[in-house]
């Protein structure tokens, strides 16, 4: 494996990101960057970032790229970033993704390595309205708009990657896809 990290964790909304981020911590010893996580936090911290992205994030839109390139960007710079980090949910759009190989570049950083995972829209529907967390975007209207933004803005950042992304059968076993995703990063 080279010096560092970067790992880029995409898929659509309740494509196990988040929760295999987590499992990807462990392995490799960096931290996640959740970008959903972190604006939940602003959320309810009432912060002026929080109070400009809650209804955003409620009607199921994407908040704006330069928010959370901005926030991307300080906490790449912290010091427990330098082995890598797990991105989970960044970058969203093609602006994200273009903004990110600068910010990799301009802090003398490897380039991104990038992981998709792949699960149908009925399973990740299911997912989703099945997750019990309270999320005020975990409902029907917002889901479909989602998949819907996903679909709009995310899947050209699949394109952007298109020489070195590898896609991940999402449907399994929470181990087995960790393995898979394991096995792909080498
Ligand atoms: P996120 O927090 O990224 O939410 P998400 O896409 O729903 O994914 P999440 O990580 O929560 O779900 P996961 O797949 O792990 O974003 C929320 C909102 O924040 C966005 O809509 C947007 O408004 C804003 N936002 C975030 N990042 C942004 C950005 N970069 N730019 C602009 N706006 C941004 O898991 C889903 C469920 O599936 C869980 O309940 C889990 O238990 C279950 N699950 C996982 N793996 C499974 C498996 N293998 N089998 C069965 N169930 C499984």
């Amino acid at each position: 494996m080279s010096r560092q990290l970067n790992l880029i964790l995409t898929g659509p909304p309740g494509s196990g990101k988040g929760t295999q981020a987590k499992r990807l911590v462990e392995k490799y010893g960096i931290p996640q960057i959740s970008t959903g996580d972190i604006l939940r936090e602003a959320v309810k911290s009432g912060s002026e970032i929080g109070l400009r992205a809650k209804a955003i994030m409620d009607s199921g839109e994407l908040v704006p790229d330069e928010v959370v390139i901005e926030i991307v960007r300080q906490r790449l710079a912290r010091p427990d970033c330098k082995p890598g980090c797990v991105l989970d949910g960044f970058p969203r759009t093609k602006n994200q993704a273009v903004a990110l190989d600068g910010i990799l570049k301009e802090q003398g950083r490897e380039p991104a390595r990038v992981i998709a995972l792949v699960v149908a829209d009925d399973e990740l529907r299911r997912r989703i309205l099945a997750r019990g967390e309270g999320r005020a975007d975990d409902n029907e209207e917002s889901v479909k708009k989602r998949l819907e933004v996903y679909k709009r803005d995310t899947e050209p950042v699949l394109a952007h990657y298109a020489k070195s992304v590898a896609k991940i059968d999402g449907v399994g076993s929470l181990d087995d896809i960790t393995a898979r995703i394991t096995k792909a990063v080498g």
